[in-house]
């Protein structure tokens, strides 16, 4: 709705956050696809994903310091594991020793703070049996072939539980592109589109249960804002963006990435996205016990600094 496509854009500044199993690995949210792991290889962080120091309160002060307004949280990575317990899979959240939910206590400790909040959903499935593979997606040992009126259900299924138990959700970030990776230069063999997903019953779906959400680019239809992805796009009047953007190369958390973008880059991002009229949403990757790392910490909180100068709402 208009009136939430100006309240996103007032917002300008968001935290985005990469949290899964993948976060064990410690090396990055594609583990899985680029070590080639089978599923029996990667889901012993299943066994093991107990996050002792998960507090999102710590979370939503770092982002609220830093002088974001909203958050988008994934809910479920290219791996397919789900950080809520959904009715239409096993594996979540109730599989581990954790056992319980992560998106509910998210959202409430940063609405807490006056942050809105978004969803990242992937429509990628590495673990989804019904998941068809093809050129970017295969799987270890062996292919399966797939059925994707299967796994669309299984997708329109669960968007639909994330947007009826949280209460008011202001963004659906869906995840990925085939299209928007190929013209970001990157190798993508195979693919998938809007009927796969069956983008335009996802998008009705979003809105009616969600009235006056936004939706991105991803569906292979129009959406209601652009999403470059790691680079700062050229000003563009009157296209409504939000460049997505990592401290440090990596979305989940990357153990031994020392790679960290210094502090006044970061602000210079952030004053050059907002020059542009667009909005950052600059991305953290908590650690498999639930804590954001000392480098995040101390990046958001240089931000934080500098937002105290120079900040107007
Ligand atoms: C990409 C994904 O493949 C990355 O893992 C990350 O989630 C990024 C924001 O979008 O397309």
């Amino acid at each position: 709705s208009e009136a939430r496509l100006a309240e996103f854009r007032h917002q300008r500044f968001g935290l985005f956050i990469h949290w899964g199993l993948y976060a064990l690995a410690a090396r990055h949210e594609w583990v899985k696809q680029r070590e080639h792991l089978t599923d029996q290889q990667y889901d012993r962080y299943l066994d093991v994903f107990d996050p002792d120091l998960f507090d999102p309160a710590a979370w939503a002060e770092a982002a609220a310091g830093a002088g974001m307004r909203y958050v988008v949280l994934t809910t479920k990575h290219h791996d397919g594991f789900c950080l809520w317990d959904s009715a239409l899979t096993d594996y979540d959240v109730s599989a581990t020793p954790y056992g319980r939910d992560l998106v509910g206590p998210i959202v409430e400790a940063f609405r807490e703070r006056g942050l809105g909040v978004g969803f990242y959903h992937s429509l990628i499935d590495w673990h989804h049996p019904d998941f068809p593979i093809d050129g970017l997606h295969p799987r270890y040992p062996e292919d399966r072939p797939g059925d994707i009126a299967k796994y669309r259900a299984y997708l329109h299924g669960q968007v639909e539980e994330l947007l009826t138990r949280y209460g008011r959700i202001d963004t659906m970030w869906f995840d990925f592109s085939y299209s928007q990776r190929r013209r970001n230069g990157l190798l993508t063999p195979g693919g998938k589109g809007a009927e796969d997903w069956g983008s335009q019953e996802l998008m009705d779906l979003c809105r009616r249960l969600q009235p006056g959400i936004l939706i991105n680019n991803r569906l292979e239809i129009p959406g209601d804002f652009v999403t470059p992805e790691q680079f700062q796009p050229p000003a563009a009047p009157g296209q409504v963006w939000e460049a997505c953007q990592t401290l440090n190369g990596s979305w989940g958390y990357d153990r031994d990435n020392l790679d960290d973008k210094p502090v006044d880059l970061l602000v210079r991002m952030l004053i050059d996205t907002v020059s542009k009229g667009g909005n950052l949403l600059l991305n953290v990757g908590p650690d498999g016990r639930g804590q954001l790392g000392p480098r995040a910490l101390a990046s958001l909180r240089g931000i934080g600094e500098w937002m105290r100068l120079h900040g107007r709402s």
